[in-house]
């Protein structure tokens, strides 16, 4: 099978050092930013063969984007640099009730892409096509590359994580853009808390999250730090989360999603493969980081294989 084509912005990324609120720092650490190259850079470490295809700006926040991704061992021979337009950037303000973000990304290289980026030659073999919600927020053409990718007659198989970032949909309905976006993917990745937000206070459980969202083959609802459950059609497979001391929980998402795909793929039962998708998570709940190095593989042989108890 071809690789897993992960399509997405992704930004230069600022954040204070040490962490701290935002207004009394003086110093910022460059790093990148991006969901859906965090995907890419996870399955790479997992060793599934990943290919990230975007646009960066001819600028060196661009090249820096490309030459981390790149060293990740992500395929990034599918990336554009767009000459007249800006690499996005991200300022991360952690708080004590957590880290806030503050785009600056309107008209960068990225929010220009159109579907014509599905012509790419690894889409049409591609194992998977790994999109999500923050793409169809970013632009019109961005929201029509989703639609194209998500449409009923595509050859290619679609996950599709919800990643609701509300700073991105100022005025606009979030929630009636992504609910068909979701349904229509062949596995989709929610947070239960994301999916209240979005969909109401009604929404107590992950079963109904199911009733809202019936169509994908598989259905994974996150409930933070407790337990992940996946539906495949009437059955519902609950895997606790690994309790792990948190530094910073930004691309943890991302990380959990890439260890489940990836395990899905690898054919792994669906318990190890929600396992897999918390081990790969832990890794970047620890830094400050969005991709963070995963355990050896021996280490997570053993803790996929641990029984209930060793495994919390
Ligand atoms: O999932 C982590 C992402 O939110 C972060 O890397 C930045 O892609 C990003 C975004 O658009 O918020």
């Amino acid at each position: 099978p071809g690789p897993v084509v992960c399509v997405g912005e992704t930004m230069a990324a600022l954040a204070p050092d040490p962490l701290g609120p935002l207004d009394d720092t003086d110093l910022l650490r460059v790093d990148i930013a991006g969901a859906e190259s965090n995907v890419a850079l996870y399955l790479a470490d997992h060793g599934i063969p990943a290919r990230w295809v975007s646009a960066v700006g001819d600028d060196p926040f661009g090249r820096r984007v490309r030459a981390r991704i790149a060293a990740g061992g992500v395929d990034i021979s599918g990336v554009r640099t767009d000459p007249e337009r800006p690499t996005g950037l991200l300022l991360k303000d952690p708080g004590p009730h957590g880290t806030r973000v503050h785009y600056h990304r309107a008209g960068s290289a990225a929010s220009a892409l159109t579907p014509e980026v599905l012509d790419d030659p690894a889409v049409k073999g591609a194992a998977l096509v790994h999109l999500s919600g923050i793409t169809p927020a970013l632009s019109p053409h961005c929201h029509a590359l989703v639609e194209h990718a998500l449409r009923p007659d595509r050859p290619w198989p679609v996950s599709f994580d919800v990643n609701h970032r509300p700073a991105l949909w100022a005025g606009r309905s979030a929630a009636h853009v992504l609910r068909p976006l979701a349904d229509r993917a062949d596995i989709a990745l929610v947070g239960l808390d994301e999916a209240q937000t979005l969909w109401g206070d009604g929404i107590t459980d992950a079963e109904r999250v199911r009733d809202l969202l019936p169509g994908p083959r598989v259905l994974v609802v996150k409930d933070g730090g407790r337990a992940a459950t996946a539906f495949v059609g009437a059955t519902a497979h609950r895997v606790p989360a690994l309790t792990v001391p948190v530094t910073e929980p930004v691309g943890a998402g991302d990380a959990f999603a890439a260890g489940f795909l990836g395990g899905l793929l690898r054919r792994l039962p669906m318990d190890r493969a929600l396992r897999l998708g918390h081990l790969t998570a832990a890794s970047a709940l620890r830094t400050t980081a969005d991709h963070a190095p995963l355990p050896e593989p021996s280490l997570i042989t053993a803790l996929l294989d641990a029984d209930e108890k060793t495994w919390r």
